[in-house]
């Protein structure tokens, strides 16, 4: 983990029952709340916690299994009370509603991973005026609404501009520079997607020779994936590869290319992100050398999540943004990982 800017707990702001005295123009919907904390909330240092986790909606797959298991085992770990409802729906909508249930269950703190950057971003907020700290993991909310410092403690989670840039890097150097790529986006407004695209797309952009020929969201699923390179590819006869933004799509681009005859990894190459076992086995021989290069994005959060609550607690500095450092796997480094594959 590397860190960036550093934060201190800022003193009590906590102005309970004083809403007009204290509050910065509340609105109706936080009247019932007993408190109004009109900047960053303390957290008491305390012998154990009643957590909130509010994860996006569960798309099937090993890698956000991974990262749920990972907080609710740290949890466990170390004697929290852990509050965590899957939720039912992909409509960001029902994320809110988790939220405010947090909310009104006055969790200590709150660990969300947003599933779309503005429609969570004033549930962040409410978290704050409601007087609790609330930590980002995984997904980034919209700045401009919820400000790093002030609305939520910090941000961990992976650099997923970096994450382009890397996958970038890897092909130009396999590609000699010449490439005609379709890249399958993650979910639209989600933060991995949208800068998954921008770090590939910059970096590739000073290469005459890799174009894309085609740019698309498959929303991180491994069906819509599967449907739209049947349709992408027909389209485009000359693609000779495959970025897909993460794991779980490059699958359904794997089947997708084998009924269509063509042969994955080679006729068309796979650039994935994530890390997944099963990602990770396409790459070796044994797995048949499908997909060519994974981007690591590590999802083990639980250990630096509470880590990073409990130093804040403790009254002592925080990052405001905390970095995984990713890795690329390929057939010289994937062997090496498996081991700490998911
Ligand atoms: O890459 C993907 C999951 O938000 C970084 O979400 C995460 C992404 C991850 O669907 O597999």
């Amino acid at each position: 983990m590397t860190v960036s800017k550093l934060i201190r707990p800022i003193g009590l702001s906590l102005c309970s029952l004083l809403l007009v005295a204290c509050g910065d123009g509340a609105e109706d919907a936080d009247k019932d709340q007993q408190a109004v904390c009109t900047e960053l909330p303390p957290l008491a240092e305390k012998d154990t916690y009643k957590v909130g986790f509010a994860q996006l909606y569960e798309e099937k797959g090993p890698w956000r299994d991974a990262n749920t298991a990972s907080m609710l085992d740290e949890a466990e770990a170390r004697g929290y009370e852990m509050v965590f409802d899957p939720g039912t729906s992909p409509d960001p909508a029902e994320q809110v509603a988790r939220m405010d249930a947090l909310i009104a269950a006055k969790v200590d703190a709150i660990f969300m991973a947003p599933h779309d950057e503005t429609v969570l971003a004033p549930s962040v907020v409410k978290a704050r005026r409601a007087c609790i700290p609330t930590f980002l993991v995984d997904r980034a909310v919209d700045d401009r609404v919820a400000k790093p410092g002030k609305d939520y403690v910090s941000y961990l989670a992976s650099d997923f501009r970096q994450e382009g840039v890397l996958a970038a890097e890897w092909l130009i150097k396999d590609t000699g520079g010449e490439a005609n790529i379709i890249e399958l986006e993650g979910t639209v407004g989600s933060s991995p997607a949208i800068l998954r695209k921008e770090g590939f797309d910059e970096t590739i952009a000073e290469h005459e020779g890799m174009k894309i020929l085609a740019s698309e969201s498959a929303d991180f699923n491994e069906d819509q994936a599967y449907e739209a390179t049947k349709r992408l590819v027909e389209e485009h006869p000359s693609v000779n590869v495959i970025y897909s933004h993460n794991d779980g799509m490059s699958f359904g681009v794997i089947t997708a290319l084998e009924e269509m005859d063509l042969v994955p990894g080679v006729d068309v190459k796979i650039v994935s992100i994530d890390g997944t076992r099963k990602a990770i086995e396409y790459i070796l021989p044994d797995g048949g050398e499908k997909i060519n290069v994974v981007v690591e994005c590590n999802p083990k959060f639980g250990p630096i999540a509470f880590d990073t609550m409990e130093a804040y607690a403790k009254g002592e500095e925080v990052p405001l943004r905390v970095n995984n450092v990713d890795r690329v796997f390929d057939k010289d480094s994937a062997q090496a990982y498996l081991p700490e594959a998911y």
